[in-house]
């Protein structure tokens, strides 16, 4: 065969093949959102529709109380955009919207839901809640037969810091009793979006490929992972925690998918991502330039629109579609569940405009519900300027109801972990008027992409139970993450992410019983407990203003009042006891006045001659209250 007969003989035998795709019959793998329900604020509902031979569809019939078009199809014939409107008065039940091509017809399932009754769902949360962060892999293990599932076999090795290691939703349900003596109110797991189902040979750490254990790298944003469980084991979870009293927080990631979306190779508008696998931005993290009045877009668009990592592709909020598909997402997860919050990853590096229309989407369905964002930064007046409630210098409001407290993290690590100085705590609480609103921001000494408090060089059980005591008496609604309550160890990620002693079958020991618990963690964790259930039955602790009686290096007074009442908190880091004599009118404390230590371990606090005297012990808290 000579080579100037191949193009002709290529051509020839792609003509078959090309004609049959013409011809064939549509062919649909998946819609989404799959079920929607009627007297939403949103109606028509948008479905994406994956499948192939798409071109040219046409809808035939959408079932009783439907109506469905019209229908928008990519060049490649791989996605459709399907209006689908719902009659106010449509019966549940599973429906069939038909389409049709020229070469032959098919069928999408949708389901029309009756929606979940409100009361006691969609709560939204507050600083009367005390928040509990557990990464459902490393937290109990509650069903064994979904540890290596058939489509995802290979990826469990509990010896291996990045593969699974079989905790799921079940057993969450286990041990939601657990978190409920505990004084937990509401709790938030890392992500429970289906990921990759081998291994993630795209981010790779010493050569070694990881796995998406834990749950940042989506592959579905409408199932469950299967080895955390299913949609029907995530709606027992949510409406058993709410018949204990306990709220539940979804993680959502607005902006990346998994490196492994099938969107990545196909995508189902040409701007579904920024740029593409092959040609893309990294992010470069300049998230100062977001708030800088005097940037220019191009010096924020690496940040905004770069591939995180420069592995996790970045999903452009600025196609309409995109837009649309991740609001609906984020509402199909709250109807089907009747979760309460939402904790949105990766906050800064989605345009604020897009936050702007999602947060204004939720609260029109939603208006109790509740949004913490992620700005991993140190920097207090770069926190606060993505806190919605105000227009900033970009005409943005972002909606955004609070954020996590990284600035007051990085002073409590100092401070106690490390034996810094109190008074830079104190310094932070005073930048406060950059808030719009300081009392919800979500407030924590650890979670998942730090290092553990007592994995700190210097960090003691004694330093660990200061912080708590802060923690739980400061503003802010109190994050713990799962273990620091019996003070477990873990450097960085994936050391962090232990797994919860006794949460896993064979474990030797159970922490969490009682009598499973090492000395030192029962010590630690009868803090943590008494100092929630003191904060539940203490409004002042919750909601009250703070009063600073007495700031120094190793030395911090302060009070919570409210309507009248005090509570007043001692803490110390330091060597040696102090006798500290204050002024007790900014409390209003009269002469006689004895106040309690509710910690257990302190003398009294009392008031003579208009001054408040209390003794704190080296190293020691109180929480003083009549
Ligand atoms: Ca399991
Ligand atoms: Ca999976
Ligand atoms: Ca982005």
């Amino acid at each position: 065969m000579n080579r100037a007969a191949w193009p002709t003989l290529a051509l020839l035998l792609l003509l078959p093949s090309a004609s049959a795709a013409a011809t064939a019959p549509p062919i649909v793998l998946k819609a989404e959102p799959p079920s929607w329900w009627p007297r939403h604020s949103i109606d028509p509902v948008r479905l994406l529709v994956r499948g192939r031979n798409l071109a040219g569809a046409e809808v035939t019939r959408a079932g009783a109380g439907l109506r469905a078009g019209p229908v928008k199809v990519n060049p490649a014939g791989t996605y459709a955009f399907l209006d689908v409107t719902i009659d106010p008065q449509a019966a549940p039940g599973p429906r069939t919207i038909g389409i049709r091509t020229a070469s032959g017809a098919a069928d999408v399932p949708f389901q029309i839901l009756a929606p979940l009754p409100r009361r006691g769902r969609f709560q939204g949360f507050s600083p009367d809640d005390a928040i509990y962060l557990l990464m459902p892999d490393r937290f109990a293990n509650g069903d064994p037969s979904n540890d290596d599932p058939v489509v995802s076999k290979g990826l469990l090795d509990r010896t291996r810091g990045r593969f699974y290691h079989g905790g799921d939703l079940r057993g969450v349900i286990d041990r939601l009793p657990y978190l409920k003596d505990l004084g937990v109110t509401a709790i938030w797991l890392n992500p429970w979006y289906d990921n990759v189902d081998h291994e993630n040979e795209r981010e790779t750490y010493d050569g070694q490929a990881i796995t998406d254990y834990h749950g940042y790298g989506a592959v579905d944003f409408y199932a469950v992972e299967e080895h955390l469980g299913d949609l029907a084991t995530l709606r027992e979870m949510v409406d058993r925690a709410h018949a204990l009293g306990i709220k539940v927080i979804q993680d959502q990631v607005a902006n990346h998918s998994g490196p492994y979306h099938p969107w990545v190779t196909d995508p189902p508008t040409p701007t579904w991502y920024y740029g593409t696998l092959e040609k893309h931005l990294a992010n470069t993290w300049q998230t100062w330039t977001l708030q800088d009045p005097y940037a220019t877009p191009e010096m924020q668009k690496a940040t905004l629109e770069g591939w995180f990592i420069d592995i996790l592709p970045d999903l452009d909020q600025d196609d309409p579609e995109v837009a649309r598909y991740e609001i609906q997402n984020t509402l199909w997860w709250v109807g089907v569940s009747g979760l309460d919050g939402i904790r949105q990853d990766t906050l800064p590096y989605v345009h604020r405009r897009f936050w702007r229309d999602w947060m204004a989407a939720i609260k029109k369905e939603y208006p109790d519900l509740r949004v913490v964002g992620e700005l991993f930064d140190g920097d207090p007046a770069l926190v606060s300027f993505f806190q919605g409630g105000v227009s900033r210098f970009d005409g943005i409001d972002s909606g955004i109801d609070t954020l996590f407290d990284f600035p007051l993290y990085f002073r409590i690590r100092e401070a106690f972990a490390k034996r810094g100085s109190l008074r830079d705590v104190a310094m932070m609480l005073a930048r406060d008027h950059l808030y719009r609103d300081p009392a919800p921001l979500v407030t924590f000494l650890g979670l998942h992409d730090v290092p553990r408090f007592m994995s700190e060089p210097g960090a003691t059980v004694a330093a660990l139970k200061a912080a708590f005591t802060f923690l739980a008496t400061a503003r802010g609604t109190p994050l713990v993450y799962y273990g620091d309550e019996i003070a477990m160890r873990g450097g960085g990620d994936p050391d962090n992410r232990r797994d919860f002693p006794g949460g896993f079958p064979g474990d030797p020991r159970n922490a969490f019983d009682a009598a499973g618990r090492t000395a030192e963690e029962a010590d630690v964790h009868a803090h943590v407990r008494t100092l929630l259930h003191l904060r539940q039955a203490t409004p002042a602790l919750r909601r009250g203003r703070t009063v600073n009686l007495h700031v120094a290096d190793k030395v911090w007074v302060y009070a919570r009042v409210l309507d009248g009442g005090a509570a007043l908190v001692g803490l110390s880091t330091g060597d040696a006891a102090v006798a500290l004599d204050l002024p007790a009118a900014p409390l209003g404390l009269a002469d006689g006045t004895r106040l309690h230590d509710r910690l257990g371990s302190l003398g009294d606090a009392t008031v003579d001659g208009g001054r408040l005297h209390l003794t704190l012990p080296p190293a020691s808290s109180g929480v003083f209250l009549p």
